[in-house]
């Protein structure tokens, strides 16, 4: 079923006959683009690919779920908070693609569509969801919050959105996928035994079958609701890949909060670096071309974990308030930084970028001096020459730093690198040459428009 699906998107021509723009700095390396996050989330990726969205026939997300949380605004200004669905939604031409690696809690992926259509956005036809990606069941968040409450002290600070849970459902492999839903005579018999073994596990989780009844019932009803939607996106990606078209990949999370490679057990469940493009996707590592790292010119984390550069007391607040930096899925306030270039060489090395998007540059404009995490040493003295996988490592590491100096102008309304600010540059430059990535673009305000590409 869906195996025939085409791509309703009008051909990618070149940026400039398409959109008489500036060039994009994407895509002239491979047909598939990927845009991912460099530290612990929200460095701005959902900005950057709604930007980019025009370039693109398809956008796709490959990981994660609605832990997720990517805030973009129209050309008028209009806030929209994304959780699963892809941030090319508001480019009209764009398909939007959740990938076999997502996990999909289908109340809130009919919520978010219905916001979107009350917004004037139309979803109808545009959003196709993997036969393959796992469904996320309300029980998945409540046990998310019983293990929260077991940890005590030693949480994660989930984002309780059921993610580690699911994606344990999918390893464990008794977990319920989209086909499913194909499938309703034996839909019960599997989620009573999900059900059943939560029960088992934890004792503050109350499993009745009324519970399984209710929930099957409105299963049914999101099955057929979701019929439409419903594809083989392995098939519609290689398929779209044959066709020449272009496509545009979206990171949730980001490469420090990865289940391989980032701070663990402070991590999320799933893989938001390079390699969870291909796995999530089914596509081959051959066809990517260009990878964007998204960077935020400072550094912030939320929920528990490692933090080398962190700023606590009035710095860290000073930074919180002028990034307005608070959870776009929990409203939880962020903890804040500078920037650690140990962490973003580490990351670079992982993903293989082609360029970055430095993000809220114009948040650092009041500071007098601007500090950068260059290398990290032991307590003892001695050098460390990567990133520690040993979090008792990191604890007894000393950030060493280096100072730069702020430029104390507003340049939110500059739109060509010429025109920053000197000291503005040097801190961009210092960057480029720490990590020997090039930045393609850098952001100067959450508009669409605070863009300067380099
Ligand atoms: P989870 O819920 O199991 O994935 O949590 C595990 C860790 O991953 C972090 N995580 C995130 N970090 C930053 N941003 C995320 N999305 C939201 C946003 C977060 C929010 O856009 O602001 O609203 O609080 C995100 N999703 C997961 C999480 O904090 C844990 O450290
Ligand atoms: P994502 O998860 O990586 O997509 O990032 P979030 O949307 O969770 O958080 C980034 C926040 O910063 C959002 O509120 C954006 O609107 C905002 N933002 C993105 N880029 C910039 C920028 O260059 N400057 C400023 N001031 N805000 C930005
Ligand atoms: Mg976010």
């Amino acid at each position: 079923r869906n195996a025939s699906i085409t791509c309703s998107a009008s051909p990618i021509v070149s940026v400039e006959q398409r959109t008489g723009e500036i060039p994009s700095r994407i895509g002239s390396l491979g047909q598939v683009s990927g845009v991912l996050g460099c530290q612990w989330g929200d460095e701005g990726k959902g900005k950057l690919v709604d930007i980019l969205a025009k370039h693109f026939d398809v956008v796709a997300r490959c990981q994660g779920g609605a832990n997720a949380g990517h805030t973009i605004y129209n050309s008028e200004g209009k806030k929209f908070a994304l959780h699963l669905v892809p941030s090319g939604i508001l480019n009209e031409d764009t398909m939007c693609v959740i990938g076999n690696g997502v996990v999909v809690h289908l109340p809130g992926l009919f919520e978010e569509i219905d916001g979107l259509e009350s917004s004037g956005v139309s979803c109808k036809g545009r959003i196709l969801v993997s036969d393959r990606a796992h469904l996320l069941f309300d029980y998945h968040q409540e046990i998310d919050g019983l293990r929260e409450a077991e940890l005590a002290k030693s949480l994660i600070g989930t984002t309780k959105r059921g993610i580690g849970p699911c994606y344990s459902s999918k390893v464990i492999r008794n977990g319920i996928r989209v086909g499913d839903l194909r499938h309703m005579d034996t839909f019960p018999d599997k989620l009573d035994l999900l059900l059943s073994d939560a029960a088992s596990r934890f004792e503050g989780f109350s499993y009745t079958p009324d519970v399984l009844k209710k929930e099957v019932e409105a299963y049914k009803r999101f099955a057929e609701r979701l019929e439409p939607f419903i594809c083989d996106t392995v098939h519609y990606m290689n398929e779209s890949i044959s066709q020449k078209k272009k496509i545009l990949v979206e990171g949730g999370q980001a490469t420090m909060l990865d289940i391989d490679f980032g701070t663990y057990p402070f991590v999320t469940s799933s893989s938001p670096s390079a390699g969870g493009i291909c796995t999530g996707l089914g596509i081959a590592p051959r066809v990517l071309g260009d990878v964007i790292g998204v960077v935020k010119a400072y550094t912030t984390r939320v929920g528990s974990g490692p933090f080398p550069t962190e700023l606590l007391g009035n710095a860290g607040d000073l930074l919180r308030a002028a990034g307005q930096e608070f959870g776009t899925t929990t409203g939880r306030p962020r903890r804040c930084g500078w920037l650690d270039i140990v962490a973003l060489k580490y990351v670079c090395q992982i993903n293989g970028f082609s360029g970055l998007n430095l993000t809220k540059l114009d948040v650092l404009s009041d500071l007098a001096e601007i500090q950068l995490g260059v290398s990290y040493k032991h307590t003892d003295g001695t050098p460390m020459n990567s990133f520690p996988a040993d979090l008792s490592d990191l604890e007894q590491s000393k950030v060493e730093y280096e100072t730069m100096p702020g430029w104390q102008t507003d340049i939110s309304s500059v739109r060509n690198y010429s025109d920053l600010p000197k000291a503005a540059r040097q801190y961009v430059e210092r960057i480029e040459q720490l990590v020997g990535v090039p930045i393609h673009y850098i952001g100067v305000g959450p508009g669409r428009d605070a863009l300067i590409y380099k």
